[in-house]
């Protein structure tokens, strides 16, 4: 039973019961229509009220359910909301908070609304690349307005009850503090006589000129939306509420939406909503593992990570210290703090008094025993493990006992560093990326000895910086930057083959990346990569790397701040020029190598890099470094700026076909440096079985 009917004097209370948000899943929409059968046939019963148990009115529909066989299953929503909104007896809908999508869809069905202060109202469809498929677009103007209803629904935004109250959306807003489903029951007990019963369906909406506004919006919404369907659609929609008879936009928008909820962008956004929620849960370490308080913290290093993941501390109201060796960098590093700070209030982003409090939450320190009671500290030097050794034997000696000691290493063994100390229980990788303050990705490395308590303490962390979470074993890069290697490696030998830089960023941009790699590269600082790859030829001398690479840095050109990289760049601007001295450089080693430059098509450039990161990113599930599939694609959803409407690597080989994927990469191992395709045995596992990555 997912929904429970009780009886209040002559009030029939149906309360939507399905954890934790009330999704209206096949169960709960057969228990509501069965209450309402219940209240109707009930010649005691007068009104009816129906609210949600726990922390929602209701979230809306299903989402688990979309193209399944249970969307489809009667009583579907729209008969759910046809039942009420054809009730003989007045429906009033009691919502105490979350009332969103398919759940203020219900409640526009019921004739009156009744609301908390406080209570989220939105029709977030957009958000999952479809559109409010049960009413929303044509009820919501009719209760808002043309306008306010048209924002709500491109934006999925929710806004809150007490600043709708006044419209016709609500029929009360109780104050703040009453008790909500009583003031429910009360008002049901006074419209219980009234009749005709209201309905929003026979409202009208009214808008002077409104093909204007709506071609005005239109062509807004289609600038903004770029590969996103959806908020076009919505737009569409909303005009059949305007345009068309009350059924006949129905009607419409429901095309619209089953187009939609079919199509792979949907697919996708659904995808990465889920991957975002299960990321944090980790099989072996419950829900309710004990998490340690953090309540101060300290960084390790006051350069552009610790001062960027110092500000991620500040943002939450956490008190942290950074300390330095030296008085000089640790002035330059709490001066671009301050300038970070004062950019964001310039930008309007921030108030300046919200500015100063986070900047006096920042602290410095030369002194290790200065920051010995924080509750966590984050070490952020330079990539080298002599230099974490003796930063980590240090903060074993001084840091008060139950501390957690964290690296945000991006590429080290985390288990070595852990060995440092006489507390490896204690040291987890937090792994922020640059800039620390605005990406959202946090790689959480637990290292073999991390305590379950350490690892339950650092997700719950994540959510507090307003992060997205990703657990990852330890091995040389760990997810992200183990699968990136293979990505650039494949980069290196495109130039080496016939491609020029802006051919390659321009492929993998068009495909939907942010930057393409050599952008990045110009960006982050070549000499990043070439210490990295400095380390691998020694480590590993049978990984094979374009030397160009190489090339380009001893020329000097690491990238913007060197005003020369992949690119040329002018003073104070960041457009990225082809150079020529690059491109001359890439013909003549190519030359000097002995590989005939020919030209290669665009399919070939994005395959070549993005089944590369497919390929490690299916080693990596199998090894179990990686927890599942859906980890992998938010690492590079929110860590590597992949496409977020195609879902992540992953879940884009699985849309390819494992097999397709499978052939291609056969296709480059037969070809030039063909021993970086040997196919990972997983993905030619499932590819057999017919079987994708995510299921
Ligand atoms: C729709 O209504 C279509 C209709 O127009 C037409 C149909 C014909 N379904 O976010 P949280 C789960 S489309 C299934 O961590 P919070 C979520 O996966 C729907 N499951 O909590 C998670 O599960 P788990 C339009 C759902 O308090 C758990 O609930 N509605 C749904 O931070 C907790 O989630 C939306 O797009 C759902 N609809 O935030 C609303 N919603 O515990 C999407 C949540 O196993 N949801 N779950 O990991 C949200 O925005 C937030 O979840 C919400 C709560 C604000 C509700």
């Amino acid at each position: 039973m997912s929904a429970e009917y009780q009886v209040n004097g002559s009030v029939a209370v149906i309360t939507l019961a399905n954890p934790p948000v009330n999704g209206l899943g096949l169960a709960t929409r057969t228990a509501a229509v069965a209450g309402i059968k219940q209240a109707l046939a009930d010649d005691a019963i007068k009104a009816i009220v129906i609210t949600g148990a726990g922390k929602a009115f209701s979230g809306g529909a299903d989402i688990k359910e979309f193209n399944s066989p249970k969307a489809l299953t009667e009583p579907t929503l729209h008969t759910l909301i046809n039942v009420v909104e054809q009730s003989t007896k007045p429906v009033v809908a009691a919502i105490h908070s979350v009332c969103m999508g398919g759940g203020l869809e219900l409640a526009l069905g019921c004739n009156y609304r009744v609301a908390a202060p406080g209570a989220q109202m939105a029709l977030p469809e957009v958000k999952l690349g479809i559109l409010p498929g049960a009413g929303g677009t044509q009820r919501l103007p009719r209760v808002l307005g043309l306008e306010m209803a048209l924002n709500m629904i491109v934006s999925g935004t929710p806004v809150a009850s007490e600043k709708l109250a006044g419209t016709a959306l609500f029929d009360e807003v109780t104050a703040p503090g009453a008790d909500l489903l009583a003031a429910a029951v009360a008002f049901a007990g006074k419209v219980a006589g009234i009749r005709p019963l209201p309905k929003v369906r026979e409202r009208t909406v009214d808008y002077p000129d409104h093909e204007a506004f709506l071609q005005f919006s239109r062509n807004t919404v289609k600038a903004m939306a770029g590969p996103f369907p959806a908020p076009l659609q919505c737009v569409e929609a909303v005009a059949a509420a305007v345009t068309m008879k009350f059924d006949d936009g129905l009607k419409f928008e429901r095309e619209l939406f089953m187009q939609l909820v079919q199509s792979p962008v949907s697919k996708a956004l659904r995808h990465a909503f889920f991957a975002e929620r299960v990321a944090s849960k980790v099989p072996d370490v419950p829900a309710d593992t004990p998490v340690r308080a953090i309540a101060s913290a300290a960084i390790v290093g006051a350069g552009t990570m610790g001062g960027g993941i110092a500000m991620n501390f500040a943002n939450a109201g956490i008190p942290v210290k950074l300390l330095e060796t030296q008085q000089a960098a640790l002035d330059k590093g709490l001066a671009t703090i301050r300038k970070n700070y004062e950019s964001t209030v310039k930008k309007g982003k921030l108030t300046q008094e919200k500015a100063e409090q986070r900047i006096a939450l920042v602290s410095g320190t030369l002194d290790y025993a200065d920051i010995a009671q924080a509750d966590i500290v984050v070490e952020a030097v330079f990539e080298e493990m002599g230099v974490k050794e003796a930063v980590f034997r240090q903060l074993d000696a001084v840091m008060k006992p139950g501390a957690i000691l964290a690296s945000n290493t991006s590429t080290l063994d985390l288990d070595q560093i852990a060995s440092f100390t006489k507390r490896p229980q204690d040291v987890i990788g937090t792994h922020f990326f640059s800039p620390a303050n605005v990406m959202k990705l946090l790689e959480i490395v637990r290292g073999k000895e991390t305590g379950k308590d350490v690892l339950a303490s650092a997700l719950a962390l994540s959510k507090k910086l307003k992060k997205t979470g990703v657990v990852s074993g330890v091995c040389d890069g760990f997810i992200g930057n183990r699968m990136i290697e293979q990505y650039s490696r494949q980069a290196g030998f495109l130039l080496e083959e016939g491609c020029l830089p802006e051919q390659v960023d321009k492929a993998v941009e068009q495909f939907g990346f942010a930057m393409g790699p050599f952008r990045m590269g110009d960006l982050a600082g070549n000499d990043i990569g070439w210490a990295i790859r400095k380390r691998r030829y020694v480590q590993k001398p049978d990984v094979t790397y374009s030397k160009t690479a190489d090339l380009l840095c001893e020329l000097g050109r690491y990238g913007q701040k060197t005003g020369a990289g992949w690119y040329d760049y002018k003073p104070g601007d960041r457009k990225a020029y082809p150079s020529e001295q690059v491109n001359a450089m890439l013909v003549q080693h190519s030359q000097d190598i002995g590989v005939e430059r020919r030209k290669i098509g665009d399919q070939e450039i994005v395959e070549r890099l993005v089944y590369a990161l497919v390929n490690e990113g299916a080693r990596i599930l199998e090894e179990g470094i990686a927890l599942r599939a859906s980890d992998i694609d938010m690492v590079y959803l929110t860590g590597y700026g992949f496409p977020l409407f195609r879902g992540g690597p992953m879940f884009y080989a699985d849309t390819v076909g494992l097999p397709n994927v499978q052939d291609a990469i056969a296709g480059y191992a037969s070809g030039r440096h063909g021993e970086a395709w040997t196919p990972a045995p997983l993905l030619v596992k499932l590819a057999a079985e017919g079987k994708g990555f995510n299921n």
